[in-house]
């Protein structure tokens, strides 16, 4: 298998380890001992330290013949380049794909270890803020379990997304300082590092042949040493590669200031340099051009595109015009990349002595680019004069990008000005800025959105012009998730039961969940009642968590009702909250015919700088003291917010829902993947037509999907004469829960604090148009509980969300990016 050629790997036979449960006891223990000098009694975290060393020793055989499989000559590989993967754990993820839980268990028990008690010492990698990142850390997952040539390129933040706390019903944001206890699976590369360029100027001269050059001088210089995270396909013996830059300051930084005795400014130029690296931003949905941002974006472009070529030239390659673009590919995940665009074309031209013409050629042939999202603030645009002070050389280039291109443009529709305006990467006004999606589109062969109403909205609406001129880029890859993590690892109790009916094929191949699909039918009452207890088990899991981080008792026989992912406006999770107050009116009101006893939960992480989003949490928290407290509720009705949100909680939430809440104003949530977490763990889904909801809905059947809200063309038709008081006076319950949010009801001692969100809601500019749906969603919501109150009914149904969510595997996904715009060689078809 592996390539015996390659003189780097001919050298030493590498043995596999023994996995059997002895062995891994043993070297569970002399890590414990030997390595990290702790024994019997230590502080957990060193147990899993050695475990975790432990199981990385059994990746090593696998990561170096796949590396060495990857370097062949001739290889075509892709690179996904993103500055977000939200990892989560590795340790639990890790022993499900080389298939070692079992034994695991068995060593650890010879040491009275726990194996659920050490995985929880794991911190998560939280190196993302949600949807986008975690989908890039589940390709990663399915690439390696498909054996494709992926490399994944990210940067290596020191401090993860932020810590939520709540404090009197606020967010509160701590660092997440990850990596204090040190990081056991990653392994640093300084020997790959690399050096990337700052400021300075430009310079024109003439090479040795004659021919006019420039070159990128005076510039302050940034090494990125990059540090490698393995990550195991599903029982497959491959493991693939994360590599993670981190910043660090040159060697050269401290000698000519500290020559010139300014110590000081030597250090700062160090922390400068490191600073890059240091944090995540937590923005999720608005740009803030923050110029470190912008520094974090070239630093991973530079590094990556160094790197890739660094492997291809290794290989023995140097014909870049024959076999450059043949060979590599670059997958941009979102724009945050895509200064890659014209970093490659510098590459090419500067330092490589190719022609403009030749360059481009394979530029725009090997970049490809995935756009997530429709909302207009979140579109990255940096000021031209940023890029000037930054980026001297790369602005040159984007400019020489820019002319080529709209000559283009004015070839094609010769005279009209307005479309060279619009399509401009450079868009003009008071501050010159530089339209980082343009330059994606112009540089790619590729560009995709991540479900089909999503694609459909792009090519309509924000990409129209480029659709018009290149309609053969445009392609739609609808987002998926990993089953590995996402059911094997999260939900053993209901793998275990679907792997005893149709065998473990499945967690490979995600289709085959269909078998399930005769266990729906109504003869099937055994099966049917096992599967309830399954999620029973689950549900008590949860209500354990939620009883140790809010506070609250959830009944784990009531409906577990759902909401989990970034707090936005447009996520609507303002909607959801009047249904619960529109609930305890009921209550209060003793109208309860057909209610069911339901406990809502919410959480989610609020950009630190989003103050609407923030106080939504605030009211979220309000209303649950309130309803929670009220005797007259008597368990019919809880709210509970969860703090601190990430991959680990939803490892306990998705095979304990019950109702998967996907209620985002439609046309603007691009897929959402949190969906098809709950829908493979049998959740039902109450859901606008958004998104991925839509092939979920398709996949499911309109009989098992409660979908309601207004569709995205109404929303827009809508938009014009919005007036949403009109559906305040229509609607009794409506007015009644306005009424009583802003009678203080929720806030006694606090006056005042809500009226912000009310006002929010009723103004006919609302983007959102959250009270538009509020009648159809409650009927919906009826609908729901109907459906619950015949156990028998929603488990049947449960069953067939499971069933039919093979469609949302990121391995189809993967296959479909490979079939459509990478064209990679598995290493499974030799
Ligand atoms: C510039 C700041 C910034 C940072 C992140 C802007 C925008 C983002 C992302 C677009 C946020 C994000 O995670 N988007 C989500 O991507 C998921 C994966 O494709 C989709 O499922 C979600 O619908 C989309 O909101």
């Amino acid at each position: 298998m592996s390539n015996a050629n390659n003189p780097d790997y001919r050298l030493m036979r590498l043995e596999y380890l023994t996995n059997d449960a002895e062995t891994l006891g043993n070297d569970y223990h002399r890590y414990l001992s030997y390595f990290l000098g702790r024994f019997q009694g230590c502080p957990e975290f060193y147990n899993y330290e050695a475990l975790a060393y432990t199981i990385r020793e059994r990746l090593m055989v696998g990561w170096r013949n796949t590396w060495a499989d990857y370097l062949e000559p001739g290889t075509r590989r892709a690179y996904y380049m993103s500055l977000e993967f939200l990892i989560g754990r590795s340790l639990s993820n890790n022993l499900i794909n080389l298939g070692l839980t079992g034994n695991v268990k068995t060593a650890l028990d010879n040491y009275c270890a726990n194996l659920e008690a050490i995985v929880e010492e794991e911190p998560d990698a939280g190196l993302g803020n949600g949807g986008l990142g975690r989908l890039a850390a589940c390709f990663m997952d399915s690439c390696a379990t498909l054996r494709l040539p992926v490399i994944g390129y990210g940067i290596r933040y020191e401090y993860g997304m932020f810590r939520q706390r709540i404090n009197n019903g606020y967010q509160a944001e701590d660092p997440d300082h990850w990596l204090s206890d040190g990081n056991p699976w990653e392994i640093e590369r300084p020997e790959y590092k690399q050096r990337i360029q700052f400021g300075g100027r430009t310079e024109r001269y003439n090479d040795a042949q004659g021919k006019p050059r420039v070159r990128w001088v005076e510039t302050s210089d940034v090494i990125a040493v990059p540090f490698d995270m393995p990550i195991a396909g599903y029982k497959n013996d491959t493991v693939n590669t994360l590599r993670l830059w981190k910043s660090s300051a040159t060697n050269e930084f401290d000698l000519q200031e500290f020559n010139d005795g300014s110590y000081s400014e030597a250090v700062q130029a160090k922390n400068n340099a490191e600073h890059i690296s240091m944090v995540l931003y937590p923005n999720d949905s608005s740009e803030n051009g923050k110029e470190l941002r912008l520094r974090q974006q070239y630093f991973l472009a530079s590094s990556s595109l160094k790197d890739a070529i660094r492997i291809w030239e290794a290989s023995g390659q140097t014909q870049y015009e024959r076999f450059f673009a043949a060979e590599n590919v670059f997958q941009m995940n979102d724009t945050h990349p895509t200064i890659a665009v014209a970093e490659l074309m510098r590459i090419l031209v500067d330092e490589k002595g190719l022609e403009w013409d030749a360059a481009w050629q394979i530029t725009s042939k090997c970049m490809a680019y995935t756009n997530h999202t429709l909302l207009p603030e979140a579109l990255e645009r940096w000021p031209v004069h940023l890029f000037e002070r930054l980026l001297p050389r790369l602005l040159e280039i984007i400019y020489e990008i820019n002319a080529r291109f709209l000559t283009e443009v004015a070839r094609r529709w010769p005279g009209d000005v307005d479309r060279q305006r619009r399509m401009s990467l450079i868009e003009e006004g008071p501050v010159r800025q530089v339209r980082m999606a343009w330059l994606a589109i112009v540089g790619s062969f590729s560009i995709n959105g991540v479900a089909a109403l999503h694609s459909q909205l792009l090519i309509e609406g924000l990409f129209r012009d480029f659709y018009e001129l290149w309609p053969e880029k445009f392609n739609n890859k609808t987002n998926g998730v990993t089953p590995r993590r996402w059911v094997a690892q999260a939900n053993p109790l209901m793998s275990a039961l679907i792997t005893e009916k149709i065998g473990d094929g499945w967690v490979r191949d995600l289709s085959q969940l269909a078998g399930l699909k005769p266990y729906a039918e109504p003869a099937q009452r055994e099966f049917q009642q096992r599967w309830h207890d399954t999620k029973l088990a689950n549900k008590r899991r949860l209500a354990a968590l939620v009883k140790a981080e809010c506070q609250v008792d959830f009944d784990p026989t009531a409906l577990f009702d759902i909401q989990v992912k970034r707090i936005h406006e447009y996520k609507r999770q303002l909607l959801n909250l009047l249904h619960v107050v529109h609930l305890y009116r009921r209550i209060r009101l003793g109208k309860t015919e057909n209610m069911v006893n339901r406990c809502v939960l919410i959480g989610g992480k609020a950009a630190p700088g989003y103050i609407m989003a923030k106080r939504i949490i605030k009211m979220i928290n309000s209303v649950a003291q309130v309803v929670n407290s009220d005797p007259e509720v008597d368990g019919k009705l809880k709210l509970a917010f969860l703090p601190n949100y990430r991959v680990s909680s939803m490892e306990i939430i998705a095979p304990a829902a019950d109702l998967s809440e996907q209620i985002s104003t439609a046309g603007k949530e691009a897929s959402g993947t949190g969906n098809m977490k709950l829908m493979m763990n049998g959740a039902l889904t109450i859901g606008t037509y958004d998104g991925a909801n839509i092939e979920i809905l398709d996949a499911v059947g309109a009989e098992n999907f409660f979908l309601f809200g207004l569709r995205a063309n109404e929303v827009e038709a809508l938009r014009r004469n919005y007036r949403p008081w009109e559906y305040v006076e229509q609607d009794e319950d409506l007015k009644g829960v306005l009424d009583l949010i802003r009678s203080g009801h929720f806030n006694q001692w606090e006056p005042g604090i809500f009226d912000r969100v009310l006002d929010a809601l009723l103004n006919p500019n609302d983007p959102w148009m959250t009270l538009a749906d509020f009648r159809s969603y409650v009927a919906m919501q009826e609908q729901v509980a109907k459906a619950w109150q015949d156990q028998e009914r929603w488990t049947r149904m449960s069953i067939l969300n499971t069933a039919n969510s093979g469609f949302f595997s990121t391995d189809r996904t993967m296959l479909e990016y490979n079939q459509d715009i990478w064209h990679l060689k598995s290493l499974s078809d030799d």
